[in-house]
């Protein structure tokens, strides 16, 4: 009988396991039956943008982080997949940080392009994952909001690609309750404008604190206040953004930081991270881990150790992301057509990620780390008929990146880089990030800045 497989998620990790069951059939071989579980009604993760925050209009948490004006944190030339180019995408070079949108769009060209949507059952999260040992089988149970009803089927195997940038980390601090202004999560931010001629704090020192941080400035705040609790960012931020050490409490309309001094503020986006959450998976299937380079108990990053029938794709930190997904996504496949052996046993599995976890420990650099992740990368396409390419050209890609970022914040996005899948050099865009306010797929492909306005 043909193993059915589950996949929880078509943002870009589900897609790529998709892709890789498909690109096998493409060649001529047999796959398994592939169900795929979305809980949105349309397909890219947290690349499917909505205005709406707190509960979807099925009363589920709302999946996406992103908001408007977000334009890619890194060069898109470090994510690209190696079976699908952006040239062959839009059918020309294009710069180098493309907005949401445009991402977006190549994601799912891809996917269209494989004819994988009849796999997805849409509207339908999974509320719970069991395992039998008697059957070895996983009961897979959902919600159809289409038709409101819960039900359950049997699968051979499970990957888990729900994400993890999507429940929010909420600390609290104290006075909070007080406090006159909104306080809100990253994960809740949706449009810079709102914070026009404000004073905001911002809490944290990672890619959201910066990118959130810069939204604002970009779009009119009066003035911008982060603040750490390891390190500063360190960035040469504009004249009205300081940095300080953590917060320690709030009153009605001031913060009072660490090193004693204190700033009158209209609001506060705790840009302070998100949790790994499976409420789905019964606790003997469930992924515990703070977000970082290697999560214990998945062999090769991804292989449940206690149980290789179950797997977890894209739940590492992310410096590379849609060319790791699709590693992740063909090692995963040829382990459950039986193309890649398993180990024979759990202690050979665990002693395996054990050593890349003793690697990660001694990681200090950024250069250190996106060099492990790409090594860990090139392992995995090694193993597979993944398309191989130039992880240490993407890792070279990533240090302009760091330095272009180091030189001035605010004008990292303005360069461009040559693709290493297609050798095509990238347009600078027509616009400086900084004044190119219309996010829109249509600006950002125009051949100048001279676009009709939309919406
Ligand atoms: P997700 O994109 O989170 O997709 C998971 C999918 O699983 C979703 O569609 C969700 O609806 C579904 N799902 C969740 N729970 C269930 C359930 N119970 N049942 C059924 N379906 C479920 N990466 C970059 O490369 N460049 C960037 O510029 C960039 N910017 C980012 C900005 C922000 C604000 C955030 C939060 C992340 C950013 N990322 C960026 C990283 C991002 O994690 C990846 O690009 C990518 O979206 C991860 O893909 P994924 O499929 O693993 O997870
Ligand atoms: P990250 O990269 O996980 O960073 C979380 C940040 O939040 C980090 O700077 C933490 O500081 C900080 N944090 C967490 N808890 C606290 C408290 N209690 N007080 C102060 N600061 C805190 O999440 P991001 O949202 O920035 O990025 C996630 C993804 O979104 C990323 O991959 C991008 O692509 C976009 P720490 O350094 O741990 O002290």
């Amino acid at each position: 009988m043909t193993a059915r497989i589950a996949i929880i998620g078509a943002g870009p990790s589900g897609l790529a396991q998709l892709r890789a069951f498909q690109s096998m059939q493409e060649k001529g071989e047999d796959i398994p039956e592939l169900v795929c579980f979305e809980k949105q009604e349309d397909w890219g993760g947290l690349w499917n943008y909505t205005w709406r925050t707190g509960l979807d209009k099925n009363g589920e948490p709302v999946h996406c982080s992103m908001y408007r004006y977000l334009w890619s944190n890194g060069p898109k030339e470090c994510l690209e997949f190696a079976d699908y180019s952006f040239d062959e995408h839009f059918g020309k070079p294009i710069a180098s940080y493309p907005p949401r949108e445009v991402l977006w769009d190549y994601i799912k060209g891809r996917v269209e392009k494989a004819g994988v949507r009849k796999y997805i059952r849409f509207n339908t999260p999974v509320r719970h994952v069991e395992f039998s040992d008697e059957s070895q089988l996983f009961t897979v149970t959902v919600h159809d909001h289409n038709t409101d009803n819960v039900y359950s089927e049997e699968f051979d195997y499970v990957i888990c690609a729900s994400g993890h940038f999507s429940t929010p980390n909420v600390p609290e601090f104290e006075g909070f309750s007080k406090f006159g202004g909104r306080i809100l999560h990253a994960h809740d931010f949706r449009d810079a404008l709102e914070f026009k001629d404000k004073t905001v704090l911002i809490i944290g020192s990672s890619y959201s604190a910066e990118d959130i941080g810069s939204q604002c400035y970009k779009y009119g705040a009066k003035r911008l206040i982060n603040c750490y609790r390891t390190a500063p960012m360190g960035y040469k931020w504009p004249d009205n953004w300081d940095e300080k050490p953590n917060l320690i409490k709030v009153d009605t309309d001031k913060a009072y930081f660490q090193d004693g001094t204190s700033e009158q503020v209209d609001a506060i986006i705790l840009c302070t991270g998100y949790l790994h959450h499976f409420p789905f998976m019964e606790e003997s299937l469930r992924l515990k881990t703070d977000n970082r380079l290697w999560p214990l108990n998945l062999y090769k990053g991804v292989a449940w150790e206690a149980n290789p029938k179950l797997f977890y794709l894209g739940m590492q930190d992310q410096w590379y992301t849609f060319n790791m997904f699709d590693a992740q996504a063909w090692y995963v496949r040829d382990l459950i057509v039986g193309k890649i052996p398993l180990p024979a046993t759990t202690e050979e599995m665990t002693a395996d990620s054990m050593a890349w976890r003793e690697r990660e420990l001694t990681l200090e650099t950024a250069e250190e780390m996106y060099t492990y992740q790409g090594d860990y990368i090139l392992e995995l396409i090694e193993a597979t008929d993944y398309p191989t390419f130039d992880v240490a050209g993407v890792n070279k890609t990533f240090l302009e990146w760091k330095h272009h970022k180091k030189e001035n914040i605010m004008t990292f996005r303005d360069y461009s880089f040559r693709s290493l899948m297609t050798g095509s050099m990238s347009p600078a865009h027509h616009t400086p990030w900084i004044d190119a306010l219309d996010d829109s797929l249509e600006a950002y492909l125009a051949e100048s800045s001279e676009v009709p306005k939309v919406g």
